[in-house]
This record gives C-alpha cells, sequence and structure tokens, in this order.
C-alpha cells in the first residue's frame, strides 16, 4: 500500500492537456496516451480535474452531472482505460470533487427552479432583505454573491460564479447525494479525492451582513465543517485503508487545518492552503501588482511547517495549480535564470515536509502565457475581473499588465508536448493559445537534456523515495533574518538534511549558525542546481538561485 507522504501527486488539467481526436480539447485518451511519460517522471498518482458533464462556465468546476463524462472528454469506457492502463504503471487516479456547489444546469437545480420544495430545499434560497441581497457578501469572482429568482421573489447563494448555486448541506439528503456519488467513483477504482472548496461548505446559520469584509469569516471552515467531514469520511473513503483525500481549503486557518488532517480526527488525510501564495497581493487584493514579498513568504512557511508538525497536521506542499500563475515566473526567472531558479523552487517545495504536488509543465519550467490582448483570455474570473478594473478606470494597458502576471489562464494553456504546431498539444486549434515560448521550452527537449528541469524533478521525486527524512524528517528553519536565503533543516532519527536556496538571481553570502556544529556528521550533497556546488558548506557563497540539499549522518 502507498504511503501518501512518501507519494509524489501529478495534477492534471485534462481540457490543456492531450487532444487526441482533434477537436482542440483535451481529453481523457489524450492523458491515457501520456502514462508513460508520467511514469518515467515517477509520479504515484495523478489527480484530474473534473471532467464530468459541464457547461464549462468555469471549466468543468461548474458540474451538472456528477456521474457522468462529458463527451467533450471521451466516454465511460475511455475513463476505465485510463485506471487500468494508469494502474499497470503503479499510478492511482485522484478525482476532484466539487461539492460546494453544482452547475445550475444541474437537474437539481433545474427541479429546484421549477418549483419543486424538495430541490429547492438542496440549495441555499433566501428572501430579499429591504428588497435587496439578503447580505452584502462578494463573489469570489466579483459582484455580489446573490442571484435574484423572480418567480420566487427570492436570491440563490453563489460564492463562485452565479452558474454555480451553492449546497446546502444542513439538508441530510444532500448529503447522503454527496455519499453516493464518492461510492460510485470508488467502486470505479478510484484511490483519491481532491475536494474542492471543502471549507466553505458549512453555512451560517443566520445570514448577516459583514460590515468588516466579503462575507467569508462566516463561512470559511463554518460551523459544522468538521461534523461534515467526519460523516464523509465515515460514509465513504474512511472504509477503505488505501484512499487518499487532500482538501482545498480557501482562507483556512492552522488550526482548522491540523484538525482536517490530523489521523485521529478521521477527516482528511492532507491539505492545502494558499496562505503562502498571497505573498504578491497588495494589501490582501488579488488584483494589483507587486513583488513578491520574501519575508513574508519564509514566515509563513516556517510557521506553518512548524504548527502542522507540531499538531501531527499533513499538508500538500506545491506552488502551481490550474488557479495559480506559473511559478518560475512569479517568484523565479524565466528568462536569464529559468533553468536554475526552476529548479531551485522544485527543491525547496520538495524538501517541506508534506505531500508535494506537481502541475502539468512544472517539471520542465513551463511559464506564464503573457497574452497580450484581452480576446485571448478564457477564464470566467479573469474575465470578470477585466471588467470591474475597467469599471474602475484602471487603464487597459495596465489590465493587462495585471492579467499576464495574475490571470489563471497563466497555468491553462496547452501542455508543451514538442515544437511542433500547436506544441505537439493538438492537430487543430486549440481551445485556448499555446504560450509562445514551446519551442524552447516544451517536454521533448527536456527529455533529450540529461540536465533538464523534468530530471531534477525526477530525482526529486526519487530522493523522498529513497531517504526517510525527505518523507518524514521535522523541519526547522535556520538563517530566519537572511534576505536573500530559505534554508531549513529536516532531521529523523539520526540522518538530517540541510537545504540551502538562493531566492535571487545575485550571488550571496552565509554563515551557517554557530550552534550548528556538524563536525562528527558524513556529509554529502544529494541535489543541486550548479555541477559544481562545494560540499563544505561552511561560511559560503551562493550562486544566483543556486539551491543545494546537503544530507549529513
Ligand atoms: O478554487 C477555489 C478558489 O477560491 C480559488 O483558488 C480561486 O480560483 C482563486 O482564489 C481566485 O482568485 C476552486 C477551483 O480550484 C477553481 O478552479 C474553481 O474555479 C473554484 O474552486 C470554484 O469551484
Ligand atoms: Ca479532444
Amino acid at each position: 500500500m502507498k504511503d501518501f507522504r512518501k507519494s509524489v501527486v501529478y495534477q492534471i488539467y485534462p481540457k490543456s492537456f492531450k487532444d487526441s481526436n482533434k477537436d482542440g480539447i483535451g481529453d481523457l485518451k489524450g492523458v491515457t496516451q501520456k502514462l508513460d511519460y508520467l511514469k518515467n517522471l515517477g509520479v504515484d498518482y495523478i489527480w484530474l480535474t473534473p471532467f464530468y458533464i459541464s457547461p464549462q462556465r468555469d471549466n468543468g468546476y461548474d458540474v451538472a452531472d456528477y456521474y457522468n463524462i462529458d463527451p467533450r472528454f471521451g466516454t465511460m469506457e475511455d475513463f476505465e482505460e485510463m485506471v487500468k492502463k494508469a494502474n499497470e504503471l503503479g499510478i492511482d487516479i485522484m478525482l476532484d470533487m466539487v461539492f460546494n456547489h453544482t452547475s445550475t444546469e444541474h437537474e437539481w437545480f433545474k427541479k429546484a427552479l421549477s418549483g419543486d420544495e424538495k430541490y429547492k430545499n438542496y440549495y441555499i434560497f433566501k428572501k430579499p432583505k429591504d428588497g435587496k441581497e439578503p447580505t452584502n457578501w462578494i463573489s469570489k469572482f466579483g459582484g455580489s454573491a446573490w442571484e435574484y429568482v423572480k418567480e420566487f421573489d427570492e436570491y440563490y447563494l453563489h460564492l463562485f460564479d452565479k452558474t454555480q448555486a451553492d449546497l446546502n448541506w444542513k439538508n441530510e439528503d444532500v448529503r447522503n447525494e454527496v455519499y453516493d456519488i464518492v461510492n460510485f467513483w470508488i467502486k470505479k477504482g478510484v484511490k483519491g479525492f481532491r475536494l474542492d472548496v471543502i471549507n466553505l461548505i458549512s453555512k451560517p446559520d443566520e445570514f448577516i451582513d459583514d460590515n468588516e469584509g466579503d462575507g467569508r469569516r462566516f463561512y470559511t471552515d463554518g460551523p459544522y465543517i468538521h461534523e461534515y467531514l467526519k460523516e464523509l469520511n465515515k460514509n465513504t473513503f474512511g472504509k477503505y485503508e488505501d484512499i487518499i483525500t487532500v482538501g482545498e481549503m480557501s482562507s483556512t486557518t492552522i488550526d482548522n487545518c491540523i484538525k482536517y488532517s490530523n489521523p485521529d480526527e478521521k477527516e482528511l488525510s492532507m491539505v492545502f492552503n494558499f496562505h503562502h501564495l498571497k505573498v504578491d497581493y497588495k494589501d490582501g487584493d488579488k488584483w494589483t501588482l507587486m513583488d513578491f514579498d520574501f519575508k513574508k513568504l519564509k514566515e509563513i512557511f516556517n510557521t506553518w511547517q512548524t504548527q502542522m508538525q507540531k499538531g501531527n497536521g499533513w499538508s500538500a506542499v506545491f506552488w502551481c495549480n490550474h488557479d495559480q500563475p506559473r511559478i518560475v515566473s512569479r517568484f523565479g526567472d524565466d528568462k536569464k535564470y529559468h533553468k536554475e531558479s526552476a529548479k531551485m523552487l522544485g527543491t525547496c517545495i520538495h524538501m517541506l515536509r508534506g505531500t508535494p504536488y506537481i502541475y502539468q509543465g512544472e517539471e520542465f519550467g513551463m511559464t506564464n502565457a503573457y497574452f497580450d490582448e484581452i480576446d485571448k483570455y478564457k477564464d470566467v474570473e479573469s474575465i470578470n475581473y477585466y471588467d470591474i478594473l475597467k469599471e474602475n478606470n484602471i487603464p487597459e494597458e495596465e489590465i493587462i499588465k495585471i492579467l499576464q502576471a495574475k490571470s489563471r489562464d497563466n497555468s491553462r494553456t496547452p501542455m508543451q508536448w514538442d515544437s511542433s504546431s500547436n506544441a505537439g498539444f493538438t492537430e487543430k486549434e486549440p481551445w485556448i493559445s499555446v504560450c509562445k515560448n514551446y519551442k524552447e521550452i516544451n517536454a521533448e527537449n527536456a527529455l533529450k537534456d540529461t540536465d533538464s528541469i523534468f530530471y531534477h524533478y525526477k530525482r526529486l521525486i526519487q530522493l523522498r523515495k529513497e531517504y526517510d527524512v525527505v518523507a518524514y524528517g521535522d523541519f526547522k528553519m535556520i538563517l530566519e533574518d537572511h534576505e536573500d536565503i530559505f534554508a531549513y533543516i529536516r532531521e529523523y532519527n539520526n540522518e538530517k538534511l540541510l537545504v540551502i536556496n538562493n531566492f535571487y538571481g545575485k550571488e550571496t553570502k552565509f554563515n551557517l549558525p554557530l550552534d550548528l556544529d556538524f563536525s562528527d556528521y558524513k556529509v554529502s550533497i544529494l541535489i543541486s542546481n550548479y555541477k559544481d556546488s562545494k560540499l563544505d558548506f561552511t561560511k559560503m557563497t551562493l550562486r544566483p538561485f543556486e539551491s543545494i540539499v546537503y544530507h549529513l549522518e
């Protein structure tokens, strides 16, 4: 049986991974075609973002039928074939489950709209207050979180797009529907679940205005959340020893994350949190331009790593996913130090305490899209915010700059397989443009170059299997106040790792703290991103983005 702490998960955004039937949209057969590539990389699980029937307003996070596969992604036979082939290669499948909301095209919502009380109670309908929205809450994609339905003179809640109606988890029927869905997919051989914004499912008993914010404090890690998760666990995946789960936790707290992931609580295996990815938001606002705050990044990692360890919780560790800009463009340098910085960032994440997640293309340093006109953007959030920024009189040129840095489409451009047209993703026009640099940055080139980012990631994955300290070691930050370096020690039994990362494109120096004495240890270098990194780590100079992992025994 796989130990999730020794495993690495690879995230696939099927729509942009590989198109097998020339319609410009990636599909499940495309995933099956590329399993050998993933086997070569060495990952244990693949997490596929939603491919269920959906109008695709939010690229599948608006599910209209949880039991069937959207024809644009393939058929149930394609799915079964993919699971079978993956299993033969030792790769397990993790599915993405969206249970905070459904598409308004889901049969439940349609019945609700037709006035069927049973199904109205599947959602959150409320009477207007003083002729207006029931509360002043704001949707995560901009605008009010309430949509008016004239026939009822009522509003329904949608924390995301207005076509994504929030489910009423207080209703036991809803919870039972959810268990049935999860159990259906478990029977199909699925070994993991990623639960979309799962910490938002528990809404407060009373709906009141938020005078200090957008309403999130009322429903984030809401009042019954731990109850719901324990019940979900008990009725579905908790019955099996070999199923892993990861909850996507929006604006969460450490204390809640400990509860979500401490094995004694019987909720989830691990959690995603996003605090470390908000260090380039000016005053907490994503739609601004700001250099990332490195000091804050270090502080956040330090706090989360040590507190989660103390509470026996477990984190998913990651830089990239389908909602985030590409990390090499964001905290690295995607031009002058493309290779060095991408490898440094990979090492930094994979050596932390937690299960690493790799997002498609990250393993060879795919970059942001740099789309320079609004028509190229497809993401509902990006398009909404384009309009909002326009209304706020931000000049077009600046809006495009903000989208180039912040849009979720930065990670949704087609996977760059090779230098042929459309990057080998499709033989037809892709649903979203390919990034212009695909002739240089692509999987085929990475596989040919023994010094590539790909082989660096492959080695990082192997190290987790070879050295227990990578998976189980305690975390301790050192050089806390260093302005360029994020360094830490991992320790397990008599083994130690010393991980040193220069986050900047210039040389920097450091001295190890005096209280660290490694003179009795046998020292070797496990991995670095320069060919001739120094074995002696006392008093040294690091080159631009240099990153070294020392093993001490
Ligand atoms: O995302 C949850 C979420 O709140 C964010 O990641 C969000 O996309 C981002 O903060 C906006 O700035 C999940 C999915 O990963 C995302 O793709 C979906 O759009 C969203 O839920 C709704 O299902
Ligand atoms: Ca296709």
